[in-house]
């Protein structure tokens, strides 16, 4: 079995199959080393793989990170033109992480994950490829609106960027490019339907973080106590607003901890916040001391948006101190009655920028990142005086 030392060159592993969840994923091992790298990995009920592979054989075994057991696989060579390596194919269960996991074991390994991507061979259509890339996200979509929105943007983007294509054919480049540029300023949070944006919950202790968690997510994910320092390490709770996926991060009260550990959980909640997409202050609004504006080194100071929590109590002075300087949104809201917390979903969103239903799921949108910024790109290149080709659009969308 492989052990953590050894490593082989000259193999590239990629996931065939789309990337969502699914029954089955395939993932293939080329290159001079591929047998021997998945031998290496996988272990059948007679001890190990061949030496030599059988092209006409399937193998049923376990697939192994060092002593665990990731997954029963079965694994198949296949003879490769003008190669005398075979490319090996691992079929094992669709879940995303036994996926991940089985690459991250075979370029632990010592083989190069590819990207994994629906490759568009030069014969495809470029208004196909965006279709697959459609396909691609849907399968990683979670919510219905999710869904529904990539279906209608798997035909609105094409369509809008033939129209732009046309008219650079045409020689209307002023209208191709204005255009272009409309499609990635409308597409700036477009991939959130399939990507959920990092949401971290920070404010001083019993502010009522955990309790807007749980009111967002619906359901007792954080533990709620009248205890200041309940939180300890950040805790996480999948949610979606208006079918908007999206990952709760709770984290510790920031305050000046003398114990240790609270301390690192503090740290923590402010290192995980620093990535997030969007940062919520929550401060108790009844509270007649509040740190404002909040130390540099606090994860309040780099707040998108405040929540006064517990407005069923009476708003202090400093509360309203908060609200009037304030340089974000700021909605007033109690986590234990669930009044304004409605408001809460709807500036989140707006934070996000994600409009409203009813036109933003009906405009066309570049619903994935990558392919928005190779677009961009080019709208920065015509920006900068390069002239429009209808090629080189169709280049930027098959990147
Ligand atoms: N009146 C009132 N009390 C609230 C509200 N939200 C939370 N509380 C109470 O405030 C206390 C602290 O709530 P938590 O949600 O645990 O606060 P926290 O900010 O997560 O606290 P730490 O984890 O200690 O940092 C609990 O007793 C809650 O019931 C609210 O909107 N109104
Ligand atoms: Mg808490």
């Amino acid at each position: 079995m492989r052990s953590g030392a050894q490593t082989l060159a000259a193999a590239t592993c990629r996931l065939l199959t789309p990337g969502g969840v699914g029954a089955i994923a395939v993932v293939r091992v080329e290159g001079e080393a591929a047998w021997e790298l998945v031998r290496g990995c996988v272990c059948t009920r007679t001890g190990e793989l061949p030496r030599e592979a059988r092209l006409d054989h399937a193998y049923y075994g376990n697939f192994r990170d060092d002593s665990e057991t990731i997954d029963d696989v079965i694994v198949a060579a296949r003879p490769v033109a003008h190669s005398s390596s075979p490319s090996v194919e691992i079929c094992c269960h669709g879940g995303r992480r036994v996926v991940e996991r089985i690459l991250l074991t075979l370029q632990s390994a010592g083989a190069t994950i590819a990207p994994h991507a629906v490759i568009p061979n030069i014969e495809t259509p470029w208004t196909v490829c965006i279709q697959r890339l459609a396909d691609t996200c849907l399968a990683r979509t979670t919510t219905r609106r999710g869904a529904l929105y990539l279906l209608g943007q798997r035909n609105l983007l094409p369509d809008r960027l033939a129209e732009i294509v046309n008219c650079a054919d045409a020689g209307d480049h002023d209208t191709a490019r204005c255009t272009l540029r409309e499609l990635v300023d409308a597409s700036a949070a477009a991939h959130r339907f399939h990507t959920p944006a990092d949401v971290a919950i920070v404010g001083a202790p019993n502010a009522g973080k955990s309790s807007l968690v749980n009111r967002l997510a619906g359901r007792e994910s954080a533990i709620v106590t009248n205890v200041p320092g309940t939180t300890r390490d950040w805790v996480t709770a999948p949610a979606a607003i208006e079918g908007v996926p999206i990952t709760l991060i709770d984290t510790a009260g920031g305050h000046d901890a003398e114990c240790e550990l609270e301390r690192q959980a503090i740290d923590a909640g402010v290192r995980r916040a620093a990535d997030a997409d969007l940062v919520i202050a929550v401060i108790d609004g009844s509270a007649g001391t509040i740190a404002w504006p909040p130390a540099s080194t606090s994860a309040m100071s780099r707040a998108d948006m405040v929540v006064i929590n517990k407005a069923d109590l009476e708003i202090s002075q400093a509360a309203r101190r908060v609200i009037e300087s304030a340089e974000c949104p700021v909605v007033k809201a109690s986590a234990r009655t669930g009044a304004g917390v409605e408001a809460v979903r709807g500036a989140i969103l707006g934070c996000l920028g994600v409009g409203k239903r009813e036109v933003y799921d009906r405009t066309p949108a570049i619903f994935e990142s990558c392919l928005r910024e190779r677009i961009a790109g080019l709208v920065e290149r015509l920006d900068a005086g390069a002239v429009l080709r209808s090629a080189d659009i169709v280049a930027s969308i098959r990147g």
